[in-house]
């Protein structure tokens, strides 16, 4: 299907009409490649190489979401089931600064609850005010389930706020109440589908309002199976028209032991195939979000490698810092990461050239990978220690990151040796759908029974770019005639 779209945002919207576009993004202007290159949520390259710290300085909620339980931190933007330390603006300010002294790849300042931000408005914008005097290099990027946004549209603008995400599950009433079972609006609590109509009209307004401040929002979607999966793409057809940059559908989470309704329900969580199904089907027409974590909301590093117990609970004397030394070494560092990013992407080109058809009709299958990272964008991290996989597809049209993959570590130490073969079952399961899995290296027992089950162990590319090396393992495919189109039929590389 292919949706008409009216790209409102104004930069892209100039982009677009001057590339006399059709359904396919633009390349970004360089206006906003500079808004978006170190925001590790904002763009895929990034989060390799970019942190974020969130500051939970915001305990109040204006909602309730079926798959929130309120002594946890708000759904929209973490796991249920892990709770944040909650800190005092002041408190907040002093551990951002103290953290920014000590992690160089720090590029963004988020907040994100533990409750909703825009319900605390004085705890939030009293911590913004001071971040953006005291830590002006940090961008300052908020979360939110959108009712009280139209409200406070200026005021985000005002803190130089500028990155915002709105939570937006549903445009359709109807199904909204099945999704919340009440909002508090004007000091009174309201339920059902009033109470849905009254939150869908805020959220969709206060992202035309931010769109029109020339904000950055990205929208994140849970996907709920049998109550919004399918109505998420109307979502995502609305939010593309009204402006949003980037869409983020991330899964429902539902356990009994969160507590939440959903979960003591019995409410399904969505399969990982399901939900890049869904993604794909959203299209390349919006930018899509793959790589979210769903973090915690006093989450402290690159994605996917929190660092928050790595800092104390008990904020540095502010006296001890000397910010402005700090902030010099990090523009230095941050300069280098971004010379890198270039050099490497120049060194991809040149390296991997695309995989092209030798004028055969049809075309090689594409083929899913996992990858064993720990960030900077390479392959270097050890099978043992995985918790989680990045998923890519490789195919003639390049290289995709597709998703992630959470997994049982295979090896937690030698207490458990042995335990490993317990969890491997399981891993197994999460890579369902990967025939290669990519890792900096691999035990001889475990790489048996990954391909014993069709996923083949590959530690031959350790400590490479991701990218350069799944397009080297599919030119191996294919050059080996493994993929579907018999290998005379094909030519791999040059020009
Ligand atoms: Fe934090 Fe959110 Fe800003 Fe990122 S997280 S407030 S936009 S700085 Fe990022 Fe975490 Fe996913 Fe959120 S990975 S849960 S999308
Ligand atoms: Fe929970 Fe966030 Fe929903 Fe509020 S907006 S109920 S904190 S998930």
């Amino acid at each position: 299907m292919e949706f008409k779209v009216k790209w409102r945002h104004p930069a892209l919207a100039k982009a677009r009409a001057g590339a006399g576009q059709s359904a396919a993004p633009a390349a970004l202007p360089e206006s906003i490649q500079r808004r978006i290159q170190d925001h590790p949520c904002y763009s895929e390259e990034a989060h390799h190489h970019f942190a974020r710290m969130h500051l939970p300085v915001a305990p109040v909620c204006n909602i309730q979401c079926h798959y929130c339980n309120r002594r946890y931190d708000c759904a929209n933007e973490s796991r249920p089931g892990v709770v944040s330390e909650l800190l005092t603006p002041e408190q907040a300010v002093t551990k951002a600064l103290a953290v920014a002294a000590a992690l160089p790849q720090l590029a963004v300042l988020g907040i994100a609850g533990p409750g909703d931000p825009l319900a605390n408005p004085e705890r939030t914008f009293a911590t913004c005010q001071a971040l953006t005097e005291k830590a002006p290099d940090l961008k300052l990027c908020l979360s939110t389930n959108g009712l009280a946004l139209p409200q406070y549209a200026d005021e985000l603008a005002k803190h130089h706020i500028s990155h915002v995400t709105i939570t937006i599950n549903c445009i359709e009433p109807d199904i909204g109440a099945r999704i919340y079972p009440w909002i508090v609006w004007e000091g009174r609590r309201r339920r059902g589908r009033p109470a849905a109509e009254i939150l869908i009209e805020q959220q969709l307004k206060g992202l035309e309002l931010l769109v029109a401040r020339d904000l950055l929002v990205k929208i994140n979607s849970v996907m709920i199976p049998g109550v919004n999966d399918a109505h998420l793409l109307e979502v995502n057809r609305v939010v593309k028209q009204k402006g949003a940059f980037l869409h983020n559908i991330v899964p429902l989470i539902a356990r009994p032991e969160h507590g939440a309704h959903y979960g003591r329900t019995g409410q399904r969580e969505p399969t990982a195939t399901e939900l890049q199904a869904l993604q794909d089907a959203c299209g390349d027409a919006m930018r899509m979000m793959r790589h979210c974590r769903q973090c915690r909301s006093d989450a402290i590093g690159l994605l996917g490698q929190d660092r928050h117990a790595e800092f104390s609970r008990e904020p540095a004397a502010p006296l001890a810092i000397d910010y402005p030394a700090a902030m010099a070494k990090r523009a230095r560092f941050q300069a280098a990461i971004r010379e890198r990013i270039q050099a490497r992407r120049a060194e991809s080109r040149a390296a991997s050239p695309p995989v092209r058809l030798g004028g055969f009709p049809g075309s090689p299958r594409p083929v899913v990978m996992a990858v064993a990272t720990q960030g900077e964008g390479l392959i270097n991290q050890h099978f043992g220690q995985a918790r989680e996989f990045l998923v890519y597809e490789a195919s003639s049209a390049g290289v995709r990151l597709v998703g992630r993959r959470l997994a049982d570590q295979y090896c937690t130490g030698p207490a458990e040796c042995g335990d490993g073969d317990r969890r491997i079952p399981d891993i197994i399961r999460a890579l369902g759908g990967c025939e290669v899995l990519l890792c900096a290296k691999i035990g001889i027992e475990p790489w048996g029974q990954l391909e014993a089950a069709g996923i083949q162990p590959d530690s031959g590319h350790a400590f490479e770019p991701i990218e350069a090396a799944v397009m080297a393992v599919y030119q191996e495919l294919l050059a080996a005639g493994k993929l579907a189109l018999p290998a005379r039929r094909m030519a791999v590389g040059g020009n």
